[in-house]
């Protein structure tokens, strides 16, 4: 259970006034006794992350967050927080405190949760403190059916589990990273560039889960470096069915791969499997339109260690200033956060998402998508600034109709 990746799981959000119950629910959940459970309210404001088996939905991950009610001097910044894990959530669990009763906080919070698409379950907490009837009239005022449950006394745990369950969006199945563009017994060459970016005596996560998904379609993978490809091309019996490279090789493998076999990057890979290749591939023409002064956001999901010619902070705001030939205005935003306004964005340019889980990036991705802001991904926008995003895209149908466009 602790192998499956992070950005994997299911994430399950619980939320609530301080006080509400929420940390000693997840304790109930998890039957651990580890979150701070304190009579004090709001004794954290950033969200804890805990994992637990579901059964049969697997390894979720529950995220205990701090509190929807504004009051008190860390209020604010507990209720931004707490949106913050919107942009990741599966699932939420909204916790009812019998006692504080249900106010404007637990109807926006609704609210919210409904124009994000997110399940919710809702319940009714310290039941053996309160009144039956009560627990009727709660729901009917916030109009969705709460679960009575007490954590504390872990009172109908089970029936909450199986809520919560019943509540999982069913598209949490994640789309193929290769899966779908192989068959068993064929092979594909991976090219990996061992460089200074590259970890120390390890393959990064991108790279290991497109070998896992090969293996788990009965096909099998050659992996080697940029320089030794052209070689092991010619060793090979027959062509492999696909070429995938990291994107920062793409040039020299482009030219080292003979056009009749299909070739890729990583990036496009996982712009499909991590968000949507087809926004992405819209937001790749908006780079064409830019001009000197356009203000661009460029955003990372994990505050990942910086190399002195690091792509995003280096790389990627050189290509675009001399394909516009002028000055851009860049922001950086990394890890969690995310701007709520995106209106001023010329561009958004977005990393690969590795870190992250799908409904988050899917969410950006959307969101930017509905104001008509291009949003592209590094790989993808690598791909366009060499020339060779015709060649990436080849393999997918539909992204490469909306690119010949
Ligand atoms: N009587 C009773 N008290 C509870 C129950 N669940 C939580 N509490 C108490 O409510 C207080 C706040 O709980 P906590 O889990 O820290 O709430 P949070 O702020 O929402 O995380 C603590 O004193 C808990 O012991 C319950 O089911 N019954
Ligand atoms: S692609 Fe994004 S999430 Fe993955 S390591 Fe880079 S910055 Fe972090
Ligand atoms: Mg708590």
């Amino acid at each position: 259970m602790q192998k499956t990746p992070q950005a994997n799981r299911l994430h399950i959000a619980i939320l609530g006034r301080r006080n509400a119950g929420k940390s000693s629910l997840i304790n109930a959940l998890t039957n651990q006794d580890l979150t701070v459970v304190s009579e004090v309210a709001g004794t954290t404001t950033d969200p804890v992350y805990k994992s637990m088996e579901l059964l049969p939905l697997g390894p979720v991950t529950m995220i205990d967050t701090a509190g929807i009610d504004d009051r008190g001097e860390l209020g604010k910044l507990r209720v931004k927080k707490t949106k913050e894990v919107l942009g990741r959530t599966d699932l939420a669990i909204i916790v009812i405190d019998p006692q504080q009763g249900i106010e404007k906080a637990e109807r926006e919070l609704l609210e919210e949760l409904r124009e994000r698409d997110i399940p919710v379950v809702g319940a009714v907490n310290k039941i053996d403190q309160t009144e039956e009837d009560k627990i009727e009239l709660l729901s009917e005022e916030l109009g969705i059916q709460l679960q009575p449950v007490s954590a504390t006394k872990r009172i109908n745990i089970e029936d909450l589990k199986k809520e919560i369950v019943f509540n999982a969006p069913s598209e949490f199945e994640e789309p193929h990273i290769i899966g779908d563009l192989i068959k068993p017994q064929q092979t594909v060459v991976l090219v990996v560039p061992v460089d200074m970016a590259a970890p120390k005596g390890r393959l990064i996560l991108p790279q290991v889960q497109t070998l896992r998904d090969v293996l788990d379609n009965d096909a099998q993978a050659l992996i080697v470096k940029e320089r030794e490809l052209k070689g092991a091309l010619e060793e090979l019996k027959s062509d492999p069915e696909i070429v995938v490279t990291d994107s920062q090789a793409f040039m020299d493998v482009d030219a080292d791969v003979p056009a009749r076999i299909p070739l890729t990057g990583f990036s496009v890979l996982f712009a499909r499997y991590k968000g949507d290749l087809e926004i992405y591939t819209r937001g790749i023409k908006g780079i064409d339109n830019l001009n000197p002064g356009d203000k661009i956001l460029i955003a990372e999901a994990c505050t990942h260690h910086r190399t002195p010619d690091d792509i995003g902070k280096v790389k990627i705001p050189r290509w675009l200033r001399q394909l516009v030939g002028g000055k851009l205005n860049f922001e950086h935003v990394s890890g969690r956060e995310f701007p709520d306004q995106l209106d001023s964005y010329d561009l958004i340019v977005h990393c690969g998402g590795c870190m992250a889980n799908r409904k988050e990036i899917l969410y950006r991705l959307k969101k930017a998508d509905s104001l008509n802001i291009p949003i592209v991904n590094y790989g993808m926008l690598i791909a366009h600034v060499h020339g060779i995003l015709d060649r990436a895209l080849e393999p997918f149908p539909l992204a490469q109709m909306i690119w010949e466009e």
